[in-house]
């Protein structure tokens, strides 16, 4: 049996879901007034408030000093990658390929640059099966939202890099065997490995069904690896995948919200993945509304679990 994880009754109220802090606040100009100027036939004597330092931009040295750091910052978190993830050598080459590319010249760049040219990568594991042992039995009414079985997102938008051009064919490179989606295509943040970020968004839609069924899978990491379902601007309903540690497992497994207190309201749904450690990438694929139970609807095929796999 495959696990039916009921997310349905929890409101998820005010989330904030795409975290980009605004501009600090503390860059204006401080110029002292005349009023703040005392002067006297004495030593000159300075008010305090007219002595802030006044905002200067930073130098361009600075900019290059914190690029370094990060190079340096993201070198440490490849390392660490790989003593993590021994049998994972192209997660390792992909976390140097960034430092080779974007930070190319800083020390850690450079380095990324030599690790790279001598870096021996085994064959690559056999590709992922074509299609999931799972089905989808429709019922005449249900509404598909989305199936990502096209070449792109479509309607939907997609921001950031995680998310790529449109959907996955399953497995992408540096990452375990994704199963548990549905026919060839299906949503997955991996794109450039788990330190991409990114969203994607479905146009508006109708509620108009009880429930809103999903297959849902990666990072457990609530407002950063999630799915939103939006209604009023406001966040109603969230789902994650249900991975925070290493090992795991890259299985998607059905998951539905209750829905009904919502019917006619315009609603949409926002995919995101705002995480850059292990785990920092969200799995989604077939997303329908339906008046009917779940587990009525999606059957599992597969008769032999492989480790990991809920039971
Ligand atoms: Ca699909």
């Amino acid at each position: 049996m495959l696990l039916i994880h009921a997310l349905g009754s929890k409101p998820f109220v005010n989330a904030t879901v795409t975290g980009k802090s605004s501009q600090d606040s503390s860059a204006t100009l401080n110029a002292p007034s005349e009023s703040q100027r005392v002067l006297t036939a004495g030593p000159v004597v300075i008010d305090q408030k007219a002595a802030v330092k006044p905002y200067s931009a930073p130098a361009n040295d600075d900019f290059e000093h914190m690029r370094v750091q990060r190079a340096k910052q993201l070198m440490s978190e490849a390392r660490a990658y790989q003593r993590a993830n021994p049998s994972d050598p192209w997660g390792y080459k992909e976390r140097l390929d960034v430092l080779s590319g974007s930070y190319r010249s800083t020390p850690a760049g450079a380095e990324a640059v030599k690790i790279l040219a001598e870096l021996k990568l085994p064959a690559k594991p056999a590709p992922a099966a074509p299609a999931s042992p799972m089905t989808y039995i429709p019922a005449p009414d249900d509404i598909m939202i989305a199936d990502f079985e096209g070449k792109d997102y479509g309607t939907w938008k997609a921001d950031g890099t995680a998310f790529g051009s449109g959907p996955a064919r399953g497995t992408l490179p540096g990452q375990m065997h994704v199963h548990g989606y549905l026919g060839q295509g299906l949503v997955n943040s991996f794109n450039g490995g788990d330190l991409s970020i990114g969203t994607l968004t479905s146009p508006d839609f109708k509620i108009e069904r009880k429930a809103i069924h999903f297959l849902i899978g990666g990072g457990g990491f609530e407002g950063k690896t999630c799915m939103n379902l939006i209604v009023d601007n406001k966040v109603v309903r969230t789902a994650t995948g249900t991975n925070k540690t290493p090992g795991g497992s890259e299985e998607l497994a059905p998951a539905s919200w209750e829905v009904s207190e919502f019917a006619g309201k315009t609603a949409h749904i926002q995919i995101v993945d705002n995480a850059t450690g292990g785990w920092g990438h969200i799995l989604v694929d077939q997303i329908f509304q339906s008046n009917n139970p779940l587990a009525d609807q999606l059957r599992s095929l597969n008769q032999s679990p492989q480790p990991g796999v809920p039971k």
